[in-house]
């Protein structure tokens, strides 16, 4: 058992059981001219974390840890999109719209593709999911159980929707959970912050979180 300080308390990490889960890191939420841009975001905030996740995918890698990269998509003919999401609010572009990396959130345009920095290798789990969690209409859980996944590891966008969302999927499933400080970002600081601290408030209610490097010195040792 690995032990990472972390907020509330130590993060036990138990080696082979634990999966490094990336949340949505794709161009529709990271670049101009995407989802995440059409929603009336400041894309720009969100490029920082890049450098940071790239480090802590080499870190899983050299380990040969379980990688799991996922991607908010919708298919071609919008069937797994509900509505009220389509329809949400009043933005220039919905999603199926064309723009400037190809129709937004739908699978397999340029603009839904993982940054190529961070992109996955042969050999990762890829999860395309119609919502903000990535339990919800995937087989996520099951590719976890078969390979006897128990603690997860978080980064990726945004911190408050995404990346929360499936946090707590997977809080009410039974894993625990470590959400790393500066690999994960918002178009809203306030709420990286507030969501950092209800994470691990009441004693790790959801689950716990610490910086990159607290995580890699204690994994490297
Ligand atoms: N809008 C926003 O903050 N996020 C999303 O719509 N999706 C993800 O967080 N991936």
């Amino acid at each position: 058992m690995i032990q990472v300080p972390a907020k509330p308390y130590p993060f036990t990490l138990p080696p082979g059981r634990t999966a490094l889960i990336v949340i949505d890191m794709q161009r529709d939420f990271v670049e101009p001219g995407g989802f995440g841009a059409a929603l009336g975001n400041d894309v720009a905030r969100l490029g920082a974390i890049v450098p940071t996740v790239a480090a802590l995918l080499r870190l899983f890698r050299d380990k040969g840890w379980t990688v799991v990269h996922t991607r908010e998509s919708h298919l071609p003919d919008l069937s797994d999109c509900p509505p009220a999401k389509r329809l949400r609010g009043d933005p220039p572009q919905r999603i199926g719209d064309p723009g400037a990396m190809g129709r937004l959130l739908v699978r397999g345009e340029p603009g839904n593709a993982i940054l190529d920095a961070v992109a996955p290798v042969p050999g990762e789990i890829e999860i395309d999911k119609p919502g903000k969690g990535a339990f919800y209409a995937t087989p996520l859980q099951d590719i976890l159980a078969e390979r006897g996944i128990t603690h997860l590891v978080f980064a990726g966008v945004t911190t408050e929707v995404c990346v929360q969302t499936t946090m707590r999927e997977a809080n009410d499933r039974g894993y625990d959970s470590l959400l790393v400080e500066d690999a994960t970002e918002s178009y809203f600081p306030q709420f990286k912050a507030a969501t950092l601290d209800m994470i691990a408030a009441q004693g790790g209610i959801v689950g716990w979180t610490t910086p990159f490097a607290e995580l890699e010195r204690a994994v490297r040792g």
